[in-house]
């Protein structure tokens, strides 16, 4: 049998994992003649919590789950990895200021940052999931100076999905006929779903649906609070949506994304007005295993007032965390 692909996943004993590391097992996201080797790290008070998830996954008796390391060494769990789910972070606490949230993660990411610098293959894929996950993920990068900055990305596929389904419901289409839509910015309200260039079986998606007002005062901020309903509906934060966002995100970018758009944060370029080196949502299309952005797009008036509003957003997180970039 092949080499297996080692996989770190961070949060390990969290909810998003409790649906993420099965998904990975079943062999989604390297597909089903890949086997897999995982390297969990939590925190030491969750560690029982992991070996009991460890437990599950040896009881679906996955064929392509070759080995599991449990560990809460980030060095250990980063060791020779070719991909890597940052999904645990500190989660916000009553009282607790942004700006404090923002450093609480700032300085896990910062170490976690030079222990993927020390021991993960330098192709490496990584997705940061984990919130705030775009300055999460861009102080992962700073902390890891010999690893490549374009490998690391943060994940915005939740929002991308969510409105597909919004568009796909509306237009009286299936999912996969839209193409070419974005969400840019920010994994935060400030995010922008973008249908400028979207198209539903080929054609503009604005004059399939027909209804600009509904795109504005309710696509938008539909897309935007989504996390907040499914927290009102469910009484818990999204999961298996968001490990379902993280396997497309990471397959796509391993297996392809057949020309299509998908929406990425990925370290800006300094193009669309987007300052250089925040990690922002913008389209991009996955070929060979890499993905390259979408360039060249004229940005219109109400994109621009959209994209600057989160981007500003982005720059303020950047600003709360310079200490540590
Ligand atoms: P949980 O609170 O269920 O699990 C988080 C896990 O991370 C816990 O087991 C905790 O012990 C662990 N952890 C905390 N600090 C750690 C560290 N330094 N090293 C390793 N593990 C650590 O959260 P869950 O619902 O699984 O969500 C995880 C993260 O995803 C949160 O930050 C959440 O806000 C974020 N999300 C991001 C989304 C996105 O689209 N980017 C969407 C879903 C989700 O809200």
């Amino acid at each position: 049998m092949t080499q297996p692909k080692r996989i770190a996943v961070t949060g390990a004993a969290g909810q998003i994992c409790y649906s993420l590391l099965f998904r990975i097992a079943n062999g989604d996201v390297y597909g089903k003649d890949t086997p897999v080797a995982l390297q969990l790290l939590d925190l030491p008070q969750a560690q029982k919590a992991v070996k009991g998830v460890v437990m599950e996954l040896e009881d679906c008796a996955f064929p392509l789950l070759q080995d599991v390391v449990i560990t809460d060494d980030p060095k250990a769990a980063f060791r020779d990895i070719d991909a890597g789910f940052f999904v645990g972070s500190r989660p916000r606490t009553q009282g607790m200021e942004r700006r404090d949230l923002l450093n609480a993660n700032a300085e896990i990411f910062r170490v976690q940052g030079e222990a993927l610098n020390e021991g993960a293959k330098r192709d490496a894929k990584v997705i940061v999931v984990g919130n705030p996950a775009n300055t999460n993920a861009m102080i992962l990068a700073a902390n890891a100076k010999d690893f490549p900055t374009e490998n690391i990305t943060a994940m915005l596929r939740l929002d991308h999905n969510r409105a597909l389904t919004q568009f796909a419901q509306k237009a009286g289409v299936s999912v996969d006929a839209i193409a070419k839509f974005v969400v840019w910015g920010n994994h935060s309200p400030t995010m922008f779903a973008d249908w400028t260039n979207a198209t539903a079986d080929g054609k503009p998606l604005a004059e399939v649906i027909g209804d600009e007002a509904w795109y504005k005062e309710t696509l938008i901020p539909t897309v935007a609070k989504r996390g907040t309903a499914i927290i009102e509906a469910r009484g818990a934060s999204s999961a298996a949506s968001a490990a379902n966002a993280a396997i497309d995100h990471m397959r796509d970018w391993i297996k392809g994304s057949d020309g299509d758009w998908v929406s990425m944060g990925v370290s800006s370029d300094g193009s669309y007005g987007i300052p250089e080196g925040l990690m922002a949502g913008v389209p991009v299309v996955c070929e060979g295993g890499a993905y390259k952005r979408v360039t060249g797009l004229e940005i219109g008036p109400f994109q621009r007032q959209m994209l600057d509003r989160t981007v500003a957003e982005l720059s303020e997180e950047r600003e709360a965390v310079s200490a540590l970039l």
